[in-house]
């Protein structure tokens, strides 16, 4: 009786996994993305923050997986969220940079996305929260319909910040218009040279509720001066402390309307936090010993918290994937004085490597990432494969059982690989070869990291940061110096030959996806 209890509990712990192997396309989950902006590898407690609490995001890891060299596609946010949508490596495509807050949209109507992709698999779908990818065709009037942006693109639904926290327009887009707009006070955006004689940071510093070290000068808002020129729309400008709760009202709302649907949802909530200006919900001042970038940081935390707690409400945890990562590396002074550098301590955002924002170093592009599904995906693992968020669209395209109602075309979503076994931690095998870019491209090849030559500053005093530029271009061995302190370009000058070889074979390349069985055209 006794062996039958083992063989038979030794079957269910087993079958799931045999099965995953047969078919790996059980069920279509639900997507809950969480994307954060600016947080650091070592900026959640189950990375090693310290000075900060963060109970729900540890509690995703506990649940499920987490990735110890996973990176976002670009090392600043709009070309990271570009990759991410399009599979396309930012680098490729002039324009992608980061973007004002007047831009026009980066990606146009008719482009395949990440989105798109799943709505031919009958996904509802919907972005929440900071967008900076740009809306409208150029001169766009915000006092009209707001578009193109995402909801041509492949969402369903949008509620969006639409550029960042500290670039005008400060209001709230819902699908195709300003929110809470007086058409009596109608909006004017401008960057550049001033709209009018209104106050700015510049001629009224000494009345700012946070004080600007760097940019961030111009119009006022909420006591807050911002890049850019914005005037009128006074009954729609938002509230900094009531950002996070705003978006997340939104998305809980999102997801509670998809429960008496039948299709799957794909949510992707971006978050505002931890970008400057950070500015905390009172409830959230002094939850942590580091100012307003930690007590952000415990903020975000709540909305992971709440999400999770909506998902369980609805009785849709079970078949709902919930990804947590971020944009882009750590930054502390990003151009306004709020104590992020006096008052860090300890905590080290960037953990064991080397770098930040805006950086070639690893820092730059290493974040965190957590998957949970449950049933899918075993608890508490962890996983070193190399992962990138570029490869979302091609992954997610993969996951149950209507994968195979999509179809991607062969000019689509060019550099995004499928590694559903990698992102369900079925291997420990990720990408073979990953490009980072932070100003410059670097190479990522099984132990070695290598930074092409690069002509731009090596240091910025501004921001303190290391950028990893240097005209002779670098390369590490990153299993044994992960934090990047031993340039080995001129002791190894094989392996910076191959490397260079392939980095630019990728760059000459259109596309570093392998072509699905049964394509036509292009393919190479
Ligand atoms: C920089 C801003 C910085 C931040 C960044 C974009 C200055 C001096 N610095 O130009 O504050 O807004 O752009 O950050 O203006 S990102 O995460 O959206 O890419
Ligand atoms: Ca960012």
């Amino acid at each position: 009786m006794r062996t039958f209890c083992l063989i038979f509990t030794l079957l269910l712990i087993v079958a799931p996994l045999v099965a995953q192997e047969a078919t790996p396309a059980a069920s279509q989950p639900n997507i809950v993305l969480i994307y954060t902006d600016d947080f650091g590898y070592a900026d959640v407690g189950c990375y090693g923050a310290v000075g900060v609490e963060t109970p729900h995001i540890d509690q995703l890891a506990k649940d499920g997986l987490r990735f110890t060299d996973a990176h976002s596609p670009s090392a600043t946010c709009t070309p990271s969220r570009y990759a991410m949508l399009t599979g396309q490596y930012a680098w490729r495509r002039k324009g992608t940079g980061i973007a004002r807050g007047d831009a026009a949209a980066i990606i146009k109507p008719g482009r395949t996305t990440l989105p798109s992709l799943l709505r031919q698999a009958g996904y509802t779908t919907g972005v929440v929260g900071k967008w900076h990818l740009g809306l409208g065709d150029g001169q766009l009037d915000w006092n009209g319909p707001i578009k193109p942006g995402p909801l041509e693109i492949g969402f369903d639904y949008c509620f969006l910040i639409p550029a960042t926290g500290d670039r005008v327009p400060c209001v709230y887009v819902e699908n195709h218009h300003v929110v809470d707009l007086d058409p009596n006070d109608p909006i004017k955006v401008q960057f550049g040279k001033p709209l009018d004689d209104q106050p700015s940071g510049k001629t009224h510093r000494e009345t700012l509720k946070m004080d600007w070290s760097n940019g961030h000068n111009m119009t006022i808002v909420n006591g807050i001066s911002r890049i850019g020129w914005m005037s009128g729309g006074e009954s729609a400008r938002w509230v900094d402390e009531d950002m996070a709760d705003r978006i997340t009202e939104k998305a809980v709302q999102f997801i509670k309307d998809q429960q008496p649907k039948e299709e799957p949802f794909f949510l992707f909530f971006s978050t505002h936090d931890i970008h400057v200006p950070r500015v905390p919900h009172a409830r959230f001042v002094g939850k942590s010993t580091m100012g307003p970038r930690g007590d952000t940081i415990a903020e975000t935390d709540w909305c992971v918290g709440q999400l999770l707690e909506t998902l369980e409400s609805c009785g849709m945890t079970d078949n709902t994937m919930v990804i947590f990562t971020s944009d882009n590396g750590p930054v502390l002074d990003d151009g306004y004085q709020d104590d992020a550098v006096e008052k860090q301590g300890d905590h080290n955002p960037s953990g064991p490597f080397r770098g930040n924002k805006y950086s070639n170093f690893e820092a730059g592009t290493r974040v965190p990432m957590i998957i949970k599904w449950p049933g899918r995906i075993q608890p508490g693992t962890e996983s070193d494969a190399l992962m990138c968020q570029i490869d979302f669209p091609a992954t997610f395209a993969a996951l149950g059982k209507n994968a195979s109602q999509i179809d991607i075309p062969a000019e689509a979503i060019p550099d995004s690989l499928a590694m559903v076994p990698a992102l369900l931690g079925q291997t420990k095998q990720g990408r073979e070869y990953l490009v980072e870019h932070g100003r410059a491209l670097a190479l990522r090849h099984n132990q070695w990291k290598y930074i092409e030559p690069s002509k731009g500053a090596s240091y910025n005093p501004k921001t303190n940061i290391e950028l990893g530029n240097d005209p002779g271009g670098l390369l590490y061995n990153l299993a044994t110096d992960p934090g990047e302190k031993t340039n080995l370009v001129k002791s190894r000058p094989e392996v910076v030959k191959t490397m260079q070889a392939k980095l630019e074979a990728i760059r000459q390349a259109e596309r570093t996806r392998p072509a699905s069985p049964g394509e036509k055209g292009e393919s190479k």
